[in-house]
């Protein structure tokens, strides 16, 4: 039994080996009304390229991930053992080829799909548990381009996510058989398989067919082979590199309080990746299941999932581009939430900020610096005792004064709401003295019953910040009119007129392990098979800072929601603002997340390090959450724990400047005597400041494009920040770049990411690129480039192609969005260029109603119209464009007609490489047109 396997996946030929592939053949219209007819095929798997043949364990799937492993334990499993040396990262004990299940009678087919019968081949079971015998394999067809796969045991009721926190309905009309992308194929032998096969390219691209499937009641596992080891995704953990190592990475996903320097679980749970297929098609997928799971990834390549509760519930999104495999999924978990445009502007925040005289001492020194600033948070530091919605009236007394002095600058205030309530009475009676009598959180949240209570059914008592602590149920609906009274208290009581709310904390985290009264030894603190997850070791338990796995929440038992406690809560925080703010947008920025998060709130990367590691980490980060559905995400601009540099500070905010979401945010320091310094432009020298604004107010100016990219992300399901990848899906260097990232199809930012560094190797997909600030034109693409980049300089290039609306920058949103706007015609090899614009009052809900686009198009070189597609909002003041920026030709044109009228030679200027056609005043909403004569 204990035979090496071969390494190599070679493919054995000359073997008759038969196996059986069913293909489901969806013929008429008419078949279609009565469900699906079937052929049963025989194929050789010589001449089938489809489905893998496994005798022996070809495909090493890790049997023995827990400790001490060894022969013994592992043949206990009926598994097989190899010896190797700890070089060596395959799994020693692996399962054997003919471990899993077998087909139980014929595929049965269904209105939108297809259902298979599933019976466990007799093998030792693991980990002492009763194996589920019987299994039901669900296959529905979606759309096109999407299926769902779900694995379940027969007859027996297990959890699912509920509708309520993820609702992917199943469209009432199943695909048909002529434009569905994909075919489903199953393999008998020697143990059950399914793959999936993208048509067009005929690759397989999701494929069970690897030993080891299992079901108990708390481990299932399955495994998936790729066309290719492209992978990108999973989340959330501290990726060096975007793009997957496949050489046996485990990665466990499971919501934790947890700072980006560990390789395990932090703080979002994200089951989702992605595949870029050989051609540069990719498929992204996501496995709707919310307990505790890890993630195995092997050069096969393949990924063995391994859950601890839950079905096996998978999403198959068959994308032509990495760019639409995002936006099936968006499609159907939810697309990504629109901020106000306010939220664009650069913040400020800290924890830290010792008395509201630090925090106006901060505020004056920016503004008197002149830096673009629109948003001031405030963290727990202003809070009595750190009770949530409540201001120390001592300490931050004129709390009230200070956030109308930012609204009178048309700046905005956010403060942070972490979940626990405190819950400790002698602190109660002195945040009543503090916010008045009216203050009841704790009492009132007993009385509506919305605290999660625990196993025995009292209100669970862990320890966060204000001490004792009772968490509010967000998978409760109730929890909404209790959460909308304190919000509303806050603004009218207390006079705190919050803009928007941060939700931190929300893992839950808990000071103390389960709950003050710690927790009871059952099989759900302490399961059979425990993940990889920080805390479990050494004695295997789940509850380590968090609550207990057997507290009970309306969605179910912690053990199977706790990855959805921030999830329930950004969608919760979004509702009761959509009340206190009738008619406009809420924004909420979280820090955990579960699938599906992002079209709720941003996310923000959480508690990063001034290391200038950190300054790469949170490219890929960011990147990965706009895989996951966010568009507007950020990090802490120059690192939140630790003391952060000048230089770092600075090449930071270059870099940060770029991120959809802007903020620089410090950390308190380590002890009452030892805070961080402060790290806000402000506390640097004028030199610091100067620079800094470079970068800042090209944010500020290009802020009509941002909003336009958010809000296509939000009807559409596009991606903001993104790596090249995405938009150069082919290009296989393209798919390893990660120090590089693009917003838009249009701007590529290439930041410097190490100390004492003048130069940036960087890479230039083939197309046109432009220097942004000199139109430049980058002349040898398709490889690296050196670009010199002193401590003043960052590197920001157009693509050609594109039009970027822009306006002229001002210190608050507010300003800039009446000043006169502009546009860069980027050229392409044709000499062409396209673009879009998206206008709105920037705090209104969004609704068919509520915006104007005006697109930029080019059907012929020489020649740009400018089309209003749609005016449903019109700015209160008029807008213009005054200016058009051609880049990409070498010589002042000889003429240009505006609207048909020859423009004026003086209005028309060449410097550096870039044309500039000035004096035009048009109204944003015209139609207009350009026609210039050299190219
Ligand atoms: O236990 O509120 O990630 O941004 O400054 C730390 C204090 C709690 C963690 C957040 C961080 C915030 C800090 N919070």
């Amino acid at each position: 039994m204990a035979d090496t396997p071969p390494e190599t996946p070679k493919r054995r030929s000359g073997k008759k080996r038969l196996i059986f592939v069913v293909i489901l053949i969806l013929v008429t219209a008419a078949a279609l009304a009565v469900g699906i007819s079937l052929n049963l095929t025989l194929k050789d798997d010589e001449d089938d390229t489809a489905s893998v043949p496994v005798k022996t364990a070809r495909f090493l799937v890790n049997c023995h991930p827990d400790n001490d492993a060894s022969k013994s334990r592992c043949e206990e499993r009926g598994c097989i053992w190899v010896e190797r040396t700890d070089a060596d990262k395959k799994p020693k004990c692996s399962f054997p080829e003919a471990y899993g299940y077998k087909m139980a009678g014929d595929p049965e087919e269904h209105a939108h799909g297809v259902k298979v019968m599933l019976t466990r081949i007799d093998t030792p079971p693991l980990y002492g548990m009763t194996p589920y015998i019987n299994l039901t394999v669900a296959v529905e067809f979606h759309t096109d381009k999407r299926l769902r796969i779900k694995i379940m045991p027969t007859d027996v009721h297990r959890f699912e996510i509920p509708e309520e926190a993820i609702n992917i309905t199943s469209p009432s009309q199943p695909p048909s058989n002529e434009t569905r992308l994909y075919d489903v194929t199953f393999q008998t032998d020697p143990v059950f398989g399914l793959s999936v096969t993208r048509r067009s390219t005929n690759a397989t691209i999701f494929n069970t067919s690897l030993p080891g499937l299992a079901f108990y009641p708390q481990l299932l596992q399955v495994s998936v082979l790729l066309q290719n080891s492209y992978v990108y995704g999973f989340g959330e953990h501290k990726h060096m590199s975007f793009r997957h190592d496949m050489n046996y990475r485990r990665w466990s996903i499971f919501t934790r309080d947890e700072a980006p320097v560990h390789d395990w679980n932090l703080y979002g749970a994200q089951p989702v990746y992605m595949n870029v297929e050989d051609e540069g098609k990719a498929n992204l997928v996501f496995l709707k299941n919310s307990n505790a799971l890890e993630v195995f990834l092997q050069p096969d390549p393949s990924i063995t999932f391994r859950s601890i509760g839950g079905v096996l519930d998978f999403y198959v999104f068959l994308g032509d581009s990495p760019g639409e495999a995002v936006s099936l999924y968006t499609k159907a978990v939810g697309q990504p939430v629109l901020p106000p445009y306010w939220a664009l502007g650069y913040q400020l925040s800290r924890w830290g900020y010792t008395n509201i005289s630090d925090m106006w001492m901060v505020i004056n020194r920016t503004r008197a610096a002149q830096i673009p600033y629109d948003v001031q948070w405030a963290d727990i530091d202003s809070l009595f005792k750190q009770f949530i919605f409540t201001y120390d009236r001592s300490e931050w007394a004129g709390m009230p004064d200070l956030i109308q002095d930012l609204h009178d600058h048309h700046q905005h205030f956010i403060i942070i709401v972490d979940p626990g309530v405190g819950a400790n009475q002698t602190i109660i009676a002195q945040a009543k003295n503090n916010s008045g009598p009216e203050y009841n959180m704790y009492e009132d949240g007993e009385q509506a019953g919305i605290f999660v209570k625990d196993a025995n059914g009292d209100t669970l008592i862990g320890e966060v910040w204000p001490g004792l602590t009772a968490y509010p149920d967000f998978t409760n609906q109730s929890v909404v009119d209790w959460y909308e009274k304190y919000v509303r208290f806050y603004r009218e009581h207390e006079n705190i007129t919050v803009d928007a709310l941060w939700i931190d904390m929300n893992e839950p985290s808990s000071f103390v392990p389960g709950s003050i009264h710690g927790c009871n030894r059952t099989t759900w603190d302490y399961p059979p098979y425990v993940p990889q997850i920080l805390g479990a070791d050494p004695d295997g338990k789940m509850f380590d800072k968090t609550m207990c796995m057997t507290a009970q929440q309306a969605w179910g038992q912690h053990y199977d929601v706790h990855s959805l406690y921030a999830h329930a809560m950004a969608m919760r925080t979004d509702e009761v603002l959509k009340r206190v703010f009738p008619g406009k947008r809420p924004w909420t920025m979280t820090r955990s997340n579960f699938a599906g998060t992002g079209h709720y709130a941003t996310k923000w990367m959480g508690d990063n390090r001034s290391w200038w590691s950190q300054m790469h980490l949170s490219i890929i980060g960011i990147m990965e959450y706009s895989l996951f559905g966010f568009s507007f995400n950020g990090a802490d601009i120059c690192g939140f724990w630790r003391e952060t540099t000048y230089e770092m500070c600075l090449r930071w905010h270059q870099l940060g400047a770029f991120y959809p979401f802007a903020r620089n945010h410090n950390a308190k320091g380590p002890g009452e005597t030892t805070d961080f310094k402060h790290q806000d432009p402000g506390a640097f020298d004028q030199r610091f400041i100067d620079i800094v604004k470079q970068p800042l107010m090209t944010r500020y100016r290009l802020l009509p494009y941002l909003y336009t990219l958010l809000y296509k992300a939000h009807l559409e399901g596009d991606t903001v920040m993104r790596p090249l990848m995405f938009d150069f899906p082919a290009d296989l260097k393209a798919r390893d770049v990660d120090r590089q990232f693009l917003l838009g199809s249009a701007l590529l930012i290439s930041p410097v990411l190490e100390p004492n560094v003048t130069n940036v190797e960087a890479y230039f997909p083939k197309a046109r690129w432009y220097e942004y600030n000199t139109g430049e034109e980058v002349t040898s693409v398709g490889q690296t480039n050196n670009l010199y980049t002193p401590l003043e300089k960052f590197n920001l290039h157009l693509r050609g192609g594109h039009v970027i609306p822009w306006q002229t920058p001002a210190l608050t949103t507010y300003e800039s969005r009446k000043k006169d706007m502009g546009l860069i015609v980027a050229l392409d090899e044709n000499w062409k260029a396209q673009g879009e614009l998206f206008l709105d009052d920037g705090e209104s809900d969004v609704n068919d109603t509520s915006y104007s686009t005006i697109s930029f198009q080019m059907e012929k070189a020489g020649e740009m119209k400018i089309i209003p597609k749609k005016i449903d909002y019109s700015p209160s003041e008029p807008l213009q464009f005054e200016t058009i920026e051609i880049y990409g030709l070498s010589a002042l044109p000889q003429s240009v007609f505006v609207d048909g009228v020859l423009h004026s030679q003086q209005n028309i200027r060449y410097f550096n490489k870039v044309v500039q056609i000035i004096g035009l005043q048009w109204s944003v909403l015209g139609s207009h047109n350009i026609t210039w004569s050299v190219y």
